[in-house]
């Protein structure tokens, strides 16, 4: 009797426990957002790369209907009109084809859901077509009126949780969650992608909105669809957006009890280590110590859609695709440590922080093409397509649950460790080379580092690594090598 109430018990923490889960497919691991990319680009992304190459999850830019905006900002997707999945990046039935084909490769979709406002601007149209009058709160489509907004203010105070979560943020309409016609609207929303078959969702200022009005929503969305491949109970991964780096009223904790947060202070500090501002030695204890949310609790990330451009809390430290070298190594160190679940950023090249994506017209989004290398042109920079950072996922899937160990650092900016006996990783951001003997934890043989290459057959297109019977190798890493990493591991054997 006892133990069968234990049993009940652990299940129904497991239930409710779900939402911290990617719901990844097993063996996978990795998201990468693909900001402001088409559905049927996306769709085929997933089936010619990240399927292939082992990524888990994709986040996609918000899928409803937004406010179109002169000049077609990328922000204009923050804006909401209504909930019709119709944006510049396809319509409804474009993005459940996209999501089915994802899942059939085994990549996941996780939504970015902007539910906290509706759009701030003018006399609008938006992407569907649909009419609002955002000075009059009216957004028929919906519909939404005057009576399912807060009373407008501005947030000036980030010291007063009511003015940051009751007020306007730069202007945007305030829908009042506690209002249950507003619960309704978001909870139908929810759970119509969910019916498509999404995995999650990246909630958009959840610091704006109240917990207790946030748990009544999640509490609300279905479990997610089994026809999908997921498991029956499986609830949707939520990661909220939460920009809590000290020193203001709201904490993360709040929220963390909900879902996972978007861990900022990773990003913050990630950024200062590979600028050379903090010893990479430090990063010994790389986690919670770093005032960090717990692990599962961490959605981790190097750069993110607002903080690459200095939108949100972007610091100078914050780490973009313009700093190819330092970029790489940080993105190598995010995938390799077990710490947290961890999103690559895929952006579209930008000179100034209000330019939208590439077009073909001014208006239409432009699809990316691809080089003999597999990284992109046409305006897009792709990350994801990067051999060290695809290559790292790569690495990743073979860490799997390995934990780390044969840490080593010189007292300085060289440092190395192992995943267990599955892989091995080494960091040099000293202006002096690497060339040390270092226990790898690997077994005997010969890898490829795929950092400076792939494994291509049974050979490797970068340098090569022998590990003796006693697990060490030599390792090098030149101060003046294109890349300060050097990673092996157990599928990369040859
Ligand atoms: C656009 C125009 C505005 C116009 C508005 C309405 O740019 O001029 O008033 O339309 O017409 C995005 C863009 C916005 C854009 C908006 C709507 O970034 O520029 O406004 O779409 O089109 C806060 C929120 C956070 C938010 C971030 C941008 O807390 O939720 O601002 N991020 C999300 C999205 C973002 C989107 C929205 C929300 C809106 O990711 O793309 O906006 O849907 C402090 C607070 C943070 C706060 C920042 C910025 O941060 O802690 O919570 O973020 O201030 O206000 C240090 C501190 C750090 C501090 C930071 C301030 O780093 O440590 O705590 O300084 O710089």
């Amino acid at each position: 009797m006892f133990l069968t109430k234990l049993s009940v018990l652990a299940t129904l923490l497991a239930l409710a426990s779900a939402q911290f889960s990617p719901n990844y497919k097993d063996g996978r691991n990795g998201m990468v957002h693909l900001f402001e990319w088409k559905w049927d680009d996306i769709a085929a992304e997933c089936e010619n790369f990240l399927g292939p190459y082992g990524f888990a999850g994709l986040q996609v830019s918000p899928v409803n209907e937004n406010a179109v905006i002169g000049g077609r900002p990328w922000w204009e997707r923050y804006q909401p009109i209504s909930y019709k999945l119709t944006t510049r990046s396809g319509n409804e039935q474009q993005f459940a084809s996209m999501v089915k084909r994802c899942n059939a490769v085994g990549v996941r979709t996780y939504v970015d859901v902007v539910f906290n406002h509706m759009s701030a601007n003018g006399n609008s149209r938006g992407t569907a077509g649909s009419q609002a009058d955002p000075g009059s709160k009216s957004f028929p489509a919906v519909p939404f009126s005057t009576l399912d907004f807060n009373p407008t203010c501005s947030i000036t105070n980030y010291n007063d949780p009511k003015n940051i979560r009751n007020c306007e943020l730069v202007g945007l309409r305030d829908l009042n969650q506690g209002n249950s016609w507003v619960r309704d609207k978001i909870v139908d929303f929810l759970n119509h992608l969910v019916d498509l078959g999404v995995a999650g969702f990246r909630v958009d200022a959840a610091k704006h909105m109240w917990p207790a009005d946030l748990a009544v929503i999640y509490g609300r969305v279905k479990n997610l669809n089994t026809a999908h491949g997921f498991n029956a109970g499986a609830k949707p991964y939520i990661f909220q957006e939460v920009i809590d780096l000290g020193g203001e009223a709201i904490s993360k904790s709040e929220y963390t009890g909900l879902g996972a947060v978007t861990e900022f202070r990773h990003s913050d500090s990630i950024g200062k280590v590979f600028r050379g501002k903090d010893q990479l030695r430090y990063l010994v204890n790389w986690g919670t110590a770093w005032g960090f949310a717990a692990s599962d609790r961490s959605l981790v990330f190097v750069d993110n859609h607002d903080n690459q451009r200095g939108h949100g809390a972007g610091g100078a430290d914050v780490l973009t695709y313009k700093v190819p070298k330092q970029y790489k190594m940080a993105s190598a160190f995010m995938l390799a440590h077990p710490f947290g679940t961890p999103r690559v950023m895929s952006s579209f090249a930008f000179s100034d922080t209000d330019q939208g994506p590439p077009t073909s017209d001014g208006s239409n989004i432009a699809s990316p093409r691809f080089n003999s290398d597999m990284s992109c042109n046409n305006g897009w920079v792709c990350e994801h397509r990067w051999r060290q950072i695809y290559n790292m996922v790569g690495f990743r899937n073979a860490a799997a649950n390995a934990q780390l160990q044969n840490w080593w650092d010189n007292g300085k900016n060289q440092i190395a460790f192992s995943r267990g006996n599955r892989a091995f990783v080494a960091f040099n951001n000293d202006g002096y080379d690497l060339s040390s003997s270092l226990q790898t934890g690997l077994p005997a043989g010969t890898y490829c580092d795929v950092i400076s290459g792939s494994k291509s057959g049974s050979s490797c297109t970068g340098k090569s690594v022998v590990v003796g019977s006693d697990g060490r190798a030599n390792i090098s890493i030149r101060q003046n090598e294109q890349d300060g990493v050097l990673a092996i591991h157990v599928n990369a054997k040859l």
